[in-house]
């Protein structure tokens, strides 16, 4: 058993689950898991026992006998750079570092169009759906906040900050993945840093899990 308990929904369809399992995963960060699936009774009984809040990602994390409860992804984020700073949640230049937190903040915060129009979805493919004057304008601003820290610290590498995965790529792979789903390209210079965050380190796991799943929402299919 390790340090950290991770408390995640369905991998088909919970992506900010996926933003915090990579924050580990992809990072070399050691940690149990649990998958619980949302809107089951299941669900609503870890809601009550899981105080203050249960949402997935929910993480417990236990610090030398105390339990503690971290129930946001960027608040796992920053624990877990604060108490890894071997993995390189962020990189290491200042300049690159505080403009990683910009985009992964505006991920945190925006782009409600997109979330509610085009939900996550690993089981099916939507080409051509979900679009909207709203959802473009959130596509546009995505695809521009890309090519912005790309063109400033892209180097080395097809990731939003070069060579190194991050914790701005780990905010974006959901995006990028349901531009899989729904048939959204990106503008040529963009190419090979999409297909990057759709091969994101060990997203190849998440996936299969995601496919051996049991478990079909039709909420989550657009049609
Ligand atoms: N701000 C939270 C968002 C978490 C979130 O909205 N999780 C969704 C699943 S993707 C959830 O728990 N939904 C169930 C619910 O709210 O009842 C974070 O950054 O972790």
């Amino acid at each position: 058993m390790t340090a950290y308990t991770l408390h995640l929904g369905n991998k088909a369809y919970s992506s900010w689950s996926l933003r915090g399992w990579l924050l580990f995963s992809a990072f070399g960060v050691p940690f149990d898991e649990k998958v619980t699936p949302m809107f089951t009774p299941e669900f609503e009984q870890l809601r009550r026992d899981v105080a203050p809040s249960y949402q997935v990602p929910t993480l417990l994390w236990n610090n030398d006998g105390a339990e503690h409860v971290v129930w946001d992804s960027l608040a796992i984020a920053e624990l877990l750079a604060e108490r890894h700073p071997e993995a390189g949640h962020w990189p290491a230049d200042p300049a690159a570092r505080a403009a990683a937190r910009c985009l992964t903040a505006e991920m945190h915060a925006s782009f409600r169009a997109l979330r509610a129009a085009m939900p996550m979805n690993l089981k099916k493919q939507f080409p051509g759906k979900g679009r909207s004057e709203e959802v473009d304008a959130d596509i546009a601003r995505i695809f521009q906040l890309w090519g912005w820290a790309r063109d400033r610290f892209g180097d080395g590498g097809p990731y939003l900050f070069g060579a190194k995965f991050t914790v701005a790529d780990a905010f974006f792979v959901p995006v990028a993945l349901r531009f899989e789903t729904y048939g959204v390209e990106a503008p040529a210079p963009l190419v090979n840093t999409l297909a990057a965050l759709q091969t994101a380190p060990t997203l190849d796991q998440w996936r299969a899990a995601a496919d051996a799943e049991p478990w079909i929402e039709a909420r989550y299919d657009v049609v």
